[in-house]
């Protein structure tokens, strides 16, 4: 909060910006409710706010498609013949980035899961198949069986919002913080952004209070920065950050490949892709523009050209975008050195407000303007990044939906599916009818972390009868 802000200071700089509105109520507040309402003030950027108004609210800005742009290269999941020494060497030089503890995970939760339909942190939802783990127990299942099998406590870095940032922590701390030792964790909030009226006025949720909501998965590369975790990274000799989201069990968050050649093309930010399962998939597109990656979202790419396909029947955009990165540290530090500014993509919504007698309106329809950053946008200030297929069964099976695709039912059989083809792969024999695995099976990530371990466990492991739970913990 900023102590410096007095009414009048804020009521002249408000009415320079058309949004005296803000102040209306001013009479009606407690001391608290004044303070808490002026240190809201102080944190808009006034210098962008009138800026915002005319680009995105008024009018309807926002990134636009390129006029010329094609398809970007990539690594194949599975190298092409004559690629293997290059792939051997990619792992070999992630797993020496593992073991000299030089990467980090970092997973986005500021989100408000709104189409889940849960209410709490997304993480702690439970979605695995027989134990039902939740979100984050996997993921720190998965980071501390990492730290053993690599020999040095690997960090998480959580981000939140003020919509579940203190829910988040008392999880964290309720949860022994996964074993992975309170110094390997650091827990931050990400930056919000006021929500507009049509007009370009903003909204008030109360009387005291501004509508605000989380700034976008984008505002993460700042928050990194501006919460101190990058310089506690910098203190901890890390140098490559493993992005992912709260909603994907299947995310392999430690991968020698991915990371190796991301640093050995010494590149600031890479991402990886899948072959999408149609033209219209709901995804990101990866697309070369300038010689630049850039992800061009499924919204904004033209249906012919999300259509077109090769010689071979395969589309020309083939690769979609599932939010999984590794981002170096020093391409953080310096966006933001540089003062960096991702463009805002604008989202028309229906925002609860308080009206002009401070009355709460539920509104029917949108009504309003909320703006937000995307992570990926970031890939276009990157001098070099690298794109690695990888395959939708191993690693994407996320919880986005209460029911249907991409819900936890969808995922719950993801997951079942991929121990059982682990399984599989060692020989263990798994029922299967018509529908697909008989039998609810969960590979805990401190049993395996891929199918590798699972062979090397092989004898560990007993027969599967159909329509059993099998638990391998
Ligand atoms: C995102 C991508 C889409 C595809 C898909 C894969 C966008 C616009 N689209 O779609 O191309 O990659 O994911 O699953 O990104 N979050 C925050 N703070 C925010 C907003 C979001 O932390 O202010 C987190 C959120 O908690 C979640 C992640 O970002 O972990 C994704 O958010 P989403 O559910 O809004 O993304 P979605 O599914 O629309």
């Amino acid at each position: 909060m900023d102590l410096g802000l007095t009414y009048e200071r804020a009521a002249e700089i408000l009415k320079k910006h058309n949004q005296s509105h803000l102040l209306s109520f001013w009479d009606e507040l407690s001391a608290g409710q004044q303070a808490g309402l002026l240190g809201q003030i102080a944190s808009l950027d006034f210098a962008q706010l009138d800026n915002w108004v005319k680009t995105y609210v008024v009018n309807a800005g926002g990134p636009v498609i390129p006029a010329n742009f094609g398809p970007a290269p990539y690594y194949p999941a599975s190298p092409r013949p004559g690629q293997e020494e290059l792939y051997q060497k990619a792992r070999e030089k992630g797993v020496e980035l593992l073991k000299a503890g030089k990467v980090a995970a970092f997973v986005v939760a500021g989100g408000q899961g709104t189409r889940l339909g849960y209410d709490g942190p997304k993480g702690n939802y439970p979605v695995s198949p027989v134990k039902k783990k939740t979100l984050f127990t996997l993921f720190g299942e998965q980071i501390l069986a990492a730290s053993r099998r690599y020999g040095r406590g690997l960090s998480w870095y959580v981000m939140t919002s003020p919509l579940n940032h203190e829910a988040t922590v008392e999880i964290f701390e309720k949860a022994g913080f996964f074993g992975l030792g309170r110094e390997n964790i650091f827990i931050f909030q990400q930056g919000t952004m006021p929500n507009f009226a049509f007009d370009g006025k903003i909204l008030m949720a109360d009387k005291g209070s501004l509508a605000l909501s989380p700034d976008g998965h984008g505002g993460s590369l700042k928050a990194l920065y501006q919460s101190g975790a990058v310089a506690d990274m910098a203190v901890k000799g890390i140098e490559q950050i493993s992005y992912f989201q709260v909603d994907n069990p299947l995310i392999n968050i430690f991968d020698p490949l991915f990371i190796g050649f991301h640093a050995m093309d010494g590149a600031g930010m890479s991402s990886k892709a899948l072959k999408k399962t149609g033209p219209l998939e709901k995804v990101g597109n990866f697309c070369l523009v300038d010689g630049k990656v850039n992800v061009i979202e499924y919204s904004d790419l033209p249906d012919e050209m999300a259509e077109k396909t090769k010689a071979d029947g395969s589309l020309v955009f083939e690769l979609g975008s599932i939010a999984i990165h590794i981002i170096s540290r020093e391409f953080i530090e310096s966006l933001n050195k540089g003062g960096f500014a991702l463009p805002f993509h604008r989202a028309v919504k229906k925002i609860p407000y308080i009206d002009w007698a401070g009355k709460l309106v539920e509104p029917k329809g949108p009504n309003g303007v909320k703006l937000e950053t995307f992570v990926f946008d970031a890939l276009n200030f990157a001098s070099k990044s690298v794109i690695l297929e990888t395959i939708r069964e191993q690693e994407f099976g996320p919880v986005k939906n209460a029911t249907g695709v991409d819900s936890a039912q969808s995922s719950r059989v993801m997951q079942v599916e991929r121990a059982a083809g682990w399984l599989e792969a060692a020989g263990v024999k798994v029922p299967r009818s018509g529908a697909g695995v008989d039998a609810q099976i969960e590979i805990s990530p401190m049993f395996a972390l891929d199918k590798e371990e699972v062979l090397a466990k092989r004898g560990m492991i007993g027969d599967i009868s159909a329509r059993s739970e099998v638990y391998l913990g």
